[in-house]
């Protein structure tokens, strides 16, 4: 006896997509099952979220897709010669990418390895903070790197991401978004992505590094909380439109592959001068929070390393690894 065959859910999208109305007839034709199935099919296509119309006594109209990030999509777009995205995993819903991608590095993940999720629980900013990160509208990706790096030269990455970061942000909206170091992606004085890297080192080499991407797509208004230590925005918010999170997760993946090429070739000159035309400090005053001290001075640049460079009142240059800047 011949078993029935499945319909899947793939199988009827490809029919629907870019054909305007489909009778049931010819669904079920086609897919050789029942009217009834294919009916089944769209009521739980429609529960995940793509609006497939019912034309009486015609037949049946794809309207929208949702916005998911599609694994197998990406992996095509970008092609075999992109090292960053050669594996590319896409999770419904994670705790954090970075957590997942740090576990999968330790038991060896390759380089160039992407994860990527609709919703994290428990998304990780820097110092124990909280990274908010509602499904469906967002960006959250956490790259694995294995840089032959000294340990002390790992910052440099943050810089990298951060331009890949401006420069997919320009590719996909025409926006000019301003870094501001070391970490955050402003746009009109608002924080619209933060990095997170991690490192796993041993004393003179690095063993791999995460690269933490956050990115505020198409969140609205209602969806950031009140309490938020600097003002918040999406891309959405700054441009009007609605970005797709499949198209911008390409245009990322690319620019890091880039840079992280250039990188490896000629080192960290070309990403601190592409950081430069993006750092939004640059004969301006900042104040600078690092554990409990605060200082201020006028931003003098960004070191060999990436650490900060600030002039004190004694005429005394400072440098800063880590802490939390504010232009004044
Ligand atoms: C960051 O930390 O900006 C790093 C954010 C990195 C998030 C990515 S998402 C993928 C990957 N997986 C993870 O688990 N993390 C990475 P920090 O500079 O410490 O900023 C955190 C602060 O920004 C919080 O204390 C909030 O005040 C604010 N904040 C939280 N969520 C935000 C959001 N979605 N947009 C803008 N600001 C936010």
């Amino acid at each position: 006896m011949s078993m029935p065959r499945r319909t899947t859910a793939a199988d009827l999208l490809k029919l629907l997509r870019g054909s305007g109305i489909v009778s049931g007839e010819l669904l079920s034709r086609e897919l050789g099952v029942s009217r009834t199935a294919i009916w089944k099919q769209i009521v739980s296509l429609r529960s995940a979220g793509y609006r497939i119309d019912a034309l009486p006594s015609q037949g049946y109209c794809l309207a929208a897709e949702p916005d998911l990030l599609d694994e197998s999509c990406l992996r095509d777009a970008l092609g075999s010669a992109c090292l960053i995205g050669r594996r590319i995993v896409c999770y419904g819903e994670t705790g954090s990418t970075n957590a997942d991608a740090f576990s999968l590095a330790e038991q060896g993940a390759e380089e160039g390895t992407v994860l990527l999720a609709d919703r994290q629980l428990s998304g990780k900013g820097r110092l124990g903070r909280r990274w908010e990160s509602p499904a469906g509208v967002n960006l959250y990706c956490s790259v694995v790197l294995r840089p032959e790096l000294p340990p002390y030269e790992a910052p440099q990455l943050t810089f990298l991401s951060a331009v890949a970061v401006a420069r997919a942000i320009k590719a996909t909206t025409g926006l000019q978004p301003a870094i501001k170091w070391p970490n955050d992606l402003l746009m009109n004085g608002r924080k619209v992505a933060g990095l997170l890297n991690e490192m796993n080192a041993e004393t003179d080499r690095v063993g791999f590094v995460i690269l933490g991407i956050g990115v505020n797509l198409n969140m609205r208004a209602e969806q950031f909380p009140s309490d938020l230590r600097t003002p918040a925005t999406s891309l959405l918010l700054e441009s009007g439109s609605a970005v797709s999170r499949q198209l911008f997760a390409i245009q990322l993946l690319r620019e890091l592959d880039q840079e992280y090429r250039r990188f490896q070739q000629e080192g960290f000159g070309p990403v601190r001068e592409d950081w430069a035309c993006y750092c939004n400090a640059f004969g301006r005053e900042v104040q600078v929070e690092m554990g409990g001290t605060t200082l201020r001075g006028p931003f003098m640049g960004i070191d060999h390393d990436g650490a900060l460079l600030m002039q004190l009142s004694e005429g005394r240059i400072e440098r800063v690894l880590s802490g939390d800047v504010t232009v004044i």
